[in-house]
């Protein structure tokens, strides 16, 4: 537990989601137990609503023979979302009572809070929207008086990024909660109060992954009412969620020291003194999902960076030849490693945290070289949970890209020398859930940027011309590094991060870093330089990057660089 000078005390938890059909919460108490996480959030699962009570006063006992603590239930599938349907009077009575009994396993187990994602209005039907949102709302007050009877302080209603999961926008989660709170103060002393459990990786992009509200946008109307939150990360356009584990932390949006430092300079609006924010378990809630036996380090790793940055407990001491910051990403480049040893130095990169595997696809057409193929770009998605940073120097970027679709890429990069239709391709690379990259080589202006930001999440701008490793920096790379980035400021787009390809070397890093560079493709001239094992290249690399951190100028918010 940490005490801000504000009085806000952050708390954290795990919200189990449907957890038991992949391990038993025996499992999850004594892995929440073991990392000192005394919160549960009970996520439902599809028998909840007809298990006995006995099965529910025994799971209180059995946590709290952990010292862990039931405070809050939460929805899963958004099955209470039979109050938005209009297409036969059966859901609305099914929603209605599915959250009675809901209340009744909350004072069983006895959890302070529920909280519910509302549901979705049908996406072909939302002229009906308004009218959903008033059958709701009239069941939630009848909800709020049998919560009060039961023992149950809050009812929370999550924020949704998507305009058919209602409240979404800022006036939407204003005018419900006002609404709610009306009733509240009516019927004070018999209702229990509404509330927002915020989720802080909600934010709403438009239908082309614009972003128009961005979580702290969302956080913010969200705050009088806010009573708990959803700890969990995402892409940059809100699309999908996942962890706090190492290889998360690249390619997710969320910096928690920000959030945590969000809500204590708010706490005076928060209805609450004290925080819990639940991490989410992550990994899909129906369907096929065998990613079971990575859950337990998944868990452990963003418990334990949940720890350092919401809870602010202190950070343990960094190993030094282990990547370290967060700020400045490190991509090895594995078309330097020596091909047939490629599995054991996969392992050994693996082992250094590095943040994603930078993987150099070639044509023989667009650069003359060809050291890497598609084969091995799928068989890495399979052996490895490390992001796979793909960078296309090829002409037939619409076959590689479509190519690349089945081997699940985290990120995807083009040259815009040899892209004919730059904005459609660009388009597919975010189609096949990658994050896209338009890759500049040395002689090409920043011009090309110009009418295509708006379909890119990161520039990777070449300091030595594509082909080959161990070649110098081209002169004038630190000044484009530079102008790039002030680019990107001043067009409002200080999302999109630059990545550096091409010696960057120890020299070279600091310069690159002060510039603006987020992401080191690192190659011969930095962790694979042969003057030193690995790790301590690695440790070199570190240093260079403080060192580049701390004369670099502060970046405008992405709020303050928002054209208007
Ligand atoms: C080059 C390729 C790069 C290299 C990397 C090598 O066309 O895109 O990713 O592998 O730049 O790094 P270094 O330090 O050997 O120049
Ligand atoms: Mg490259």
């Amino acid at each position: 537990m940490a005490t801000a000078q504000n009085q806000l005390e952050f708390e954290l938890g795990v919200k189990s989601d449907p957890i038991l059909y992949r391990y038993s919460f025996d499992w999850l108490f004594d892995l929440m137990a073991d990392e000192g996480v005394r919160h549960l959030q009970l996520g439902t699962f599809f028998e909840i609503y007809d298990l006995p009570d006995a099965y529910f006063t025994a799971l209180r006992k059995v946590a709290a023979d952990r010292g862990i603590v039931i405070s809050s239930i939460f929805t899963a599938h958004r099955e209470l979302g039979g109050f938005f349907r209009d297409d036969g009077p059966g859901f609305v009575d099914v929603a209605r009572r599915k959250f009675e009994r809901l209340i009744d396993i909350a004072s069983l187990v006895g959890a302070k809070r529920i909280g519910s994602n509302p549901g979705a209005v049908l996406r072909d039907r939302m002229s009906g929207k308004a009218r959903g949102i008033q059958t709701y709302m009239t069941h939630f007050k009848a909800l709020m008086s049998r919560a009060a009877d039961r023992g149950v302080e809050s009812l929370t209603i999550e924020p949704m990024s998507s305009l058919a999961e209602p409240p979404t926008l800022p006036q939407e989660m204003q005018d419900m909660m006002r609404e709610l709170d009306a009733h509240h103060a009516a019927n004070a002393g018999s209702t229990a109060r509404p509330g927002f459990c915020v989720d802080i990786a909600h934010g709403y992009a438009d239908a082309n992954r614009q972003v128009v509200h961005d979580h702290f946008d969302l956080m913010k109307p969200g705050l009088p009412w806010t009573c708990e939150v959803h700890l969990k990360n995402t892409d940059s356009s809100y699309d999908s969620t996942f962890g706090f584990a190492e290889s998360d932390l690249s390619r997710g949006i969320i910096r928690m020291p920000d959030v945590r430092a969000f809500y204590q300079d708010h706490a005076s609006s928060l209805p609450v003194k004290q925080l819990v924010g639940y991490l989410e378990i992550g990994g899909p809630k129906l369907g096929r999902d065998y990613s079971d036996p990575k859950l337990d380090a998944a868990l452990r790793n963003s418990l334990r960076h949940l720890k350092q940055t919401w809870l602010e407990t202190p950070a343990p001491t960094p190993v030094p030849n282990v990547c370290t910051s967060h700020d400045v990403t490190i991509a090895p480049s594995m078309m330097c490693v020596d091909p047939l040893n490629f599995q054991s130095a996969l392992r050994e990169v693996e082992s250094l945290g590095v943040h994603m595997l930078h993987l150099d696809i070639m044509d023989g057409q667009f650069v003359p070289n060809m050291p890497m193929g598609l084969g091995l770009v799928q068989a890495l998605s399979r052996k490895t949970t490390l992001p796979l940073d793909v960078h296309l120097m090829v002409r037939d970027n619409d076959f590689f890209v479509g190519a690349l679709e089945q081997s699940k890429v985290a990120r995807v990069s083009v040259h815009v020398e040899s892209c004919t239709h730059l904005d459609r391709t660009l388009s597919r690379i975010r189609d096949i859930g990658a994050q896209a990259g338009l890759a500049i080589n040395p002689g090409t202006s920043l011009d090309v940027l110009d009418y295509v930001l708006e379909r890119i999440d990161f520039v990777l701008l070449m300091t030595v011309n594509p082909g080959f490793a161990g070649q110098q920096m081209t002169p004038a790379s630190i000044r484009k590094i530079a102008d790039c980035r002030r680019l990107l400021d001043e067009r409002g787009h200080s999302h999109v991060t630059v990545q550096v390809d091409g010696n960057v070397s120890f020299e070279n890093i600091a310069p690159m870093v002060a510039a603006g560079a987020d992401c080191l493709v690192a190659g011969t001239s930095s962790i694979f330089h042969t003057r030193a094992p690995w790790g301590q290249n690695i440790a070199a690399m570190n240093e260079a990057i403080e060192q580049g951190l701390s004369v670099r100028p502060a970046r405008p918010s992405q709020a303050e660089a928002r054209v208007p």
